[in-house]
């Protein structure tokens, strides 16, 4: 009994040293979405990045492809409890949208296609924390996982990662996205296992 229960113990926290509390692993790709998959032309895509009065900086989507990207490989955790490793995706870094961008402004708000938002504190999408991402896998983002290009912030439950993304409202003060509205965190650290307000 003893010697099971070790072997047992031993090999699960081996494993579970990438596993933040709560969360069980899975190898699908589940999808996610509150409302339905909008499709959005290219030659109508846009980011901006406004801070509520006007807008300072605005990219098409040659603009945007044009920019230097990073391949990054990340582990994803929903709060709905699954958490899939080394997910590989190719995106442009929040730092280089933000290039030149001035502000006294300590949170962004996330806003989708669709009408999802979702908000961040600044200083966790600087620093190569997030990036706007277009491919997945050595693939063309598929409109069901967010393509064309959707939000990824790793280090945050994945509802901070917004599909289907077109800007960011810079805000002086913290203010509650989708489900942040509905009693989500407004935060989301997996590892703190921030999954609803007050956690
Ligand atoms: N625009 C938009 N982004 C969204 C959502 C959504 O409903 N709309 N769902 C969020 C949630 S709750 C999760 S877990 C992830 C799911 O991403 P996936 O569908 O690619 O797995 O997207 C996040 N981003
Ligand atoms: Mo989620």
């Amino acid at each position: 009994m003893a010697i099971v229960s070790r072997g047992f113990s031993g090999r699960r926290s081996s494993r579970d040293a990438k596993l933040p509390p709560g969360q069980y692993l899975t190898n699908d790709f589940p999808v996610l979405s509150a409302g339905p998959t909008p499709h959005i032309p290219l030659d109508q895509w846009e980011f901006a990045i406004s801070d509520g009065i006007k807008v300072l900086k605005r990219f098409d989507w040659k603009t945007f492809r044009d920019l230097p990207s990073e391949n990054i490989t990340v582990d994803l955790h929903c709060v709905t409890r699954w958490s899939k490793l080394g997910t590989s995706w190719e995106g442009v870094a929040l730092d280089v949208l933000m290039a030149d961008v001035r502000t006294e402004f300590s949170y962004a708000m996330f806003n989708s296609y669709g009408d999802y938002s979702t908000n961040v504190p600044l200083k966790d999408v600087l620093n190569h924390q997030a990036w706007i991402v277009f491919k997945y896998d050595d693939a063309e983002l598929p409109p069901e996982h967010g393509g064309p290009a959707r939000l990824l912030i790793p280090h945050l439950y994945l509802w901070k990662s917004a599909k289907w993304v077109r800007g960011l409202r810079l805000m002086s003060h913290d203010n509650a996205g989708f489900w942040e509205s509905l009693g989500y965190h407004t935060y989301g650290d997996p590892w703190r296992e921030q999954r609803y307000s007050g956690d």
